[in-house]
């Protein structure tokens, strides 16, 4: 199957009866529309004057780069006219976005993050975009209210990566599979037909420079990674830490490992860094469908029922048996 284009995909899919309606196959590549001119300015980077910060802050406090703004801007100019989404909401702005597209009302809603790993996009390391779909009820105002949904309703979810490759990876709940950006004709290529996460991995991804700040299931866990054969689990583990979800999550679900951020001490009002409506859902949706599993440490992430558009997680995903064990030590 590798070798066909994405509209080709998506037309397949949807004639094999797992793709609900030709607007969701739309929808899918309005995104990957987007995302191609996103990627497009990533790469241009310095050429294209858009490395950098602004002088804003997002909604979270944190700055704003550049390139946060203008990828946020393709995505939603390029779903106004769509007619596919009722709304869109994003990590770069405070509040849903409704579409007014005249007579037709889109069945959907796009959650998404437009370039996360922007801390990475000024010195050349892999960023990309995180997207999640969801339907609403027909004739219902797209309000906050609207997208605050489990993961497990997603329809759809995905993200592109801006590395070496320009990769799309997409899931519409019966697998996960890869698309890799051929710049010589401008398609999203099937490269990858069934991507799958192993069971086991000797590999973890975290920010160490937090230990300190960690609750005690964390430091009983990583403790034991890090003595490696000299110690309880009999092996040693390697470590690797990008600092863009997309990128340490695209590895994940090349060769296996488990990815970490943990709520920790530095802000204890706060559930951990990460996003759940636009980072962990859509992630968490992939790594399940790619055979791995996703906790907050406590509960499957797909499951939490949001309260809040820009609600924040702990994250532990990737390979079953570390993510069962990590979330055991929690339990106990
Ligand atoms: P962003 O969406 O503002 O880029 O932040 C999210 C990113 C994730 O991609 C990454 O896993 C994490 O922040 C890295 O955080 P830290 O700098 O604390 O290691
Ligand atoms: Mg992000």
């Amino acid at each position: 199957m590798t070798g066909i284009h994405l509209t080709r995909y998506l037309v397949e899919q949807e004639q094999q009866g797992l793709l609900s309606t030709p607007a969701l196959r739309l929808l899918l590549e309005t995104v990957a529309d987007a995302c191609k001119r996103i990627g497009h300015l990533v790469n241009q980077g310095e050429l294209g004057g858009a490395l950098g910060s602004n002088q804003t802050e997002n909604v979270q406090g944190e700055v704003q780069k550049k390139l946060d703004v203008i990828a946020n801007d393709i995505m939603l100019e390029a779903h106004r006219w769509g007619g596919y989404l009722s709304g869109l909401a994003s990590e770069e702005m405070e509040q849903v976005q409704a579409i007014d597209a005249g007579a037709t009302h889109g069945e959907y809603l796009l959650l998404f993050d437009p370039l996360d790993g922007s801390s990475n996009i000024d010195v050349n390391v892999t960023v990309g975009t995180i997207f999640s779909v969801l339907r609403i009820a027909a004739g219902s105002p797209a309000s906050e209210a609207a997208f605050l949904q489990a993961g497990t309703r997603q329809v759809a979810a995905g993200y592109a990566l801006y590395g070496p490759q320009t990769m799309l990876v997409l899931s519409l709940g019966h697998g996960v599979v890869g698309f890799t950006l051929d710049r010589n004709t401008g398609t999203w290529t099937l490269t990858q037909a069934s991507m799958h996460i192993p069971e086991q991995t000797r590999e973890f991804a975290i920010n160490m420079s937090n230990q300190r700040h960690w609750e005690e299931p964390v430091q009983r866990y990583v403790a034991e990674l890090l003595a490696g054969k000299s110690g309880s689990r009999g092996t040693d583990f390697n470590m690797r830490w990008i600092a863009s979800m997309v990128a340490d999550v695209h590895r994940i679900l090349t060769r296996g490992g488990i990815f970490m951020y943990p709520r920790d001490a530095r802000e204890p009002g706060k559930a951990g860094k990460l996003r759940l409506m636009y980072e962990a859902n859509p992630m968490s949706f992939l790594v399940e469908q790619a055979g791995g599993a996703a906790t907050n440490g406590h509960q499957r992430i797909l499951d939490i029922e949001p309260a809040q558009l820009h609600e924040r997680v702990a994250v532990f995903l990737g390979s079953r048996h570390e993510v069962e064990r990590v979330t055991g030590y929690h339990a106990s």
